[in-house]
């Protein structure tokens, strides 16, 4: 792929070597059906989509949601009301609501979503970049055979960092994309706690490597935004992370297209990794619940 070309009117400029690209020639607030084919298609190539100077009012932005499916409520940061279905996050001076620990959104649901659409209302001059990372890379990166391991794997996701540890759910370790069929990499800092089908320290041990190879630099794409623009990302084959270095105030404004299940590669090949009965067992405990709630069906 070039840096840069022009398809039928748009202004397309790849933004690292791993992922994002900026298109201009396109006002998001008149788009429809067959414009979100081409933006659908341009997100499944650069997995990050920035769209400068649209300046989306609430109604816009959630209309332009709604050509690429169902939008979600977010559990914990909605603001109600009569649109459930939009939210703002609002930060100063670094202090607020920054999400500055690598993750994918919602991996702590049964079905995580899938595309969020963010609009940045109020940004610092300086610092409060967001970066992404690309997942295939870091699955396609992998040895041969970590990524014949990985394939065999899967992971528990809670929303501890959101103040309900009680929200889990287990996703494939790798999983394959629906569109494009690739597989990618999918766990991330922020929501992943524990390998299931390994023992709690070889556990920490491989979600530490992991965690960390799918931030290398190289997977990488740092943003800096100008008031206006619109960020599209696919969750399902990126992660994300804010850089918390800014003063003054930062203000964000999200919509969220809803989830699907996440497709494994492989089917799990092993049963969980829970040791007998011991003065360990703490390690184990929360996997354990959720295995026990999910085969008695009372997991909500
Ligand atoms: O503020 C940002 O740039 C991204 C925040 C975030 O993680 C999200 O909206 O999912
Ligand atoms: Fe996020």
């Amino acid at each position: 792929m070039t840096v840069s070309e022009n398809v039928e009117g748009l202004d397309i400029r790849r933004l690292s070597g791993s992922l994002g690209a900026e298109v201009r020639g396109l006002s998001l607030r008149d788009a429809g059906p067959t414009e979100a084919k081409r933006i659908e298609s341009l997100l499944m190539d650069h997995q990050v989509l920035l769209f400068p100077d649209q300046h989306l009012s609430p109604d816009s932005h959630i209309a332009f949601g709604e050509l690429f499916g169902k939008l979600e409520s977010h559990p914990n940061l909605s603001l109600g009301g009569e649109r459930p279905e939009f939210f703002e996050l609002r930060a100063f001076g670094g202090k607020g609501a920054i999400a500055d620990e690598w993750h994918s959104d919602l991996t702590c649901q049964e079905e995580p979503s899938v595309i969020a659409i963010l609009h940045m209302v109020k940004c610092p001059s300086v610092g409060g970049d967001t970066m992404w990372a690309n997942m295939y890379k870091a699955y396609e990166e992998l040895t041969p055979p970590m990524r014949a391991f990985c394939e065999g794997l899967s992971a528990l996701h809670d929303a501890h960092a959101h103040g309900h540890p009680e929200n889990m759910a287990i996703h494939p370790v790798i999983r394959v994309h629906p569109v494009t069929g690739r597989k990618s990499l999918f766990v991330n800092e922020h929501f992943t706690r524990r390998i299931v089908e390994l023992g709690h320290e070889e556990s920490d041990a491989l979600l530490g490597f992991l965690t960390s190879w799918a931030s290398r630099s190289q997977f990488t794409l740092r943003y800096h935004w100008s008031e206006g623009t619109i960020a599209m990302w696919d969750n399902r084959c990126t992660q994300h992370c804010v850089l918390n270095d800014f003063e003054g105030e930062r203000v964000i404004q999200r919509v969220t297209v809803m989830g699907d299940v996440p497709e494994p590669a492989e089917p799990p090949r092993w049963s969980p990794g829970i040791k007998p009965v011991s003065a360990a067992s703490r390690h184990d405990r929360q996997l354990n619940t959720f295995l026990k709630k999910q085969v008695s069906g009372g997991f909500e």
